[in-house]
């Protein structure tokens, strides 16, 4: 599958209560969730290596890798793990993430461009999910 591409978020659900399982305490929260509605994500693709900048006036992520490796990356509350993508179908990774250090609410991701050619991304921790639907710009 292509994933590459400038992307616009469409919907988002349950961001806040993802931020809520990983402890993020309120006010930063807000802060977060008002920053992660408006969202400028960039990905690059060459074959099964990815790169995928996520952008947001108060965090910028960058992440690159190749499905099938272990890379480190930040969980969405900023803490440092080590992340194992593999293919879970040929147009959907899944992302099991393991902390480097200190405990919390186990984590993962998946992103999947689905036939109508948007991105779906699901971020978890724990039994809680966040659904973002996003489109081409
Ligand atoms: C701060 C402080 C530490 C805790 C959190 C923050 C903000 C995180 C944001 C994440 C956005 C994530 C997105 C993910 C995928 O689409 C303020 C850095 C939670 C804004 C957009
Ligand atoms: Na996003």
């Amino acid at each position: 599958a292509d994933f590459s591409g400038t992307w616009k978020m469409k919907t988002s659900e349950n961001f806040e209560e993802l931020l809520k399982a990983l402890g993020v305490n309120v006010f930063v929260r807000k802060i977060a969730v008002a920053a992660a509605s408006r969202p400028a994500v960039e990905i690059t693709q060459q074959g099964e290596s990815l790169s995928i900048q996520t952008s947001t006036s108060v965090r910028t992520t960058h992440v690159s890798f190749t499905v099938g490796q272990s890379f480190n990356e930040t969980t969405v509350d900023g803490r440092l793990c080590t992340s194992t993508p593999r293919w879970e179908t040929d147009s959907k990774i899944s992302c099991e993430q393991i902390l480097q250090k200190g405990e919390g609410p186990k984590t993962a991701w998946t992103r999947e461009v689905t036939n109508d050619g948007e991105l779906i991304l699901i971020m978890s921790a724990g039994d809680v999910l966040c659904t973002r639907v996003y489109q081409r710009e």
